[in-house]
């Protein structure tokens, strides 16, 4: 059986990506949050991380004694062990795209990922309003994302057609843009209610919901109602 190490569904963007392909494509595993601390100097969550692997970063799969690392190569490696399925889409010009924008987001973005971390629990309008006057970087970033989103190949449908890992990367910003309520032209709404009503970004946004870890070092813009 896999297991697949995340942390915090509400705030790990980069555990949500490899979660909903192995959800979307209904692959067995199980898996294992290991919890950020509240403050990061506990080092808590580094120590069982590092006990696990090296990389001491979430997503981390284990496929027995085997360990992959990195959400991009935890796909790469689930698409490899279920070549029969669509991880990547099958056509070929759709699957180069898939890849092409999956690598744009695993190493872009900055601007986007820095100002507006994500946190599925939080309502932050005001903070995204305020966001987006005074950081054109962050305009920018918002602006090549819905490029990409416009460019599908079916208005009513996912990133390459069927949901593929492609919409799997893209689903932490869906739930930045959630948050932030970023302007975003209707085009940009409509795939994101796709993705909204998706399943296993709905199994994943009710789990974060129901959390209730509270990570002040991810809280850049609210405190804690006690
Ligand atoms: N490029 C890596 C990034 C993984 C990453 O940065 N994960 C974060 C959590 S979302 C982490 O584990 N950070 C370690 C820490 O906060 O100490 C991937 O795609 O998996």
């Amino acid at each position: 059986m896999l297991t697949l190490y995340i942390a915090n569904k509400n705030y790990s963007s980069w555990s949500m990506r490899p979660w909903l392909v192995l959800k979307a494509f209904e692959i067995p595993f199980q898996e294992h949050v290991i919890y950020f601390d509240r403050e990061r100097s506990i080092g808590l969550f580094q120590q069982k991380l590092t006990a696990i692997s090296n990389n001491a970063k979430v997503p981390i799969l284990c496929d027995q004694g085997l360990k992959i690392w990195d959400s991009l190569a935890i796909c790469e490696y689930l698409a490899e062990q279920y070549p029969e399925q669509a991880l990547w889409p099958k056509d070929k010009t759709q699957r180069a795209r898939a890849r092409s924008i999956s690598a744009e987001m695993h190493s872009g973005f900055a601007s986007l990922r820095t100002l507006c971390g994500m946190n599925i629990r939080a309502q932050l309008a005001d903070v995204g309003q305020r966001l987006w006057a005074e950081h054109a970087a962050l305009r920018q970033d918002v602006a090549r994302i819905e490029q990409i989103w416009a460019e599908r190949p079916d208005p009513a449908g996912f990133l390459c057609g069927a949901f593929s890992i492609a919409d799997a990367f893209y689903a932490p910003v869906v739930m930045r843009f959630q948050s932030y309520a970023l302007p975003l032209s209707e085009s940009s709404q409509r795939y994101m209610q796709s993705m909204l009503q998706h399943p296993a970004v709905q199994a994943w946004i009710e789990a974060a919901m129901l959390e209730g870890h509270w990570v002040n070092y991810l809280e850049a813009y609210q405190v804690e109602k006690v």
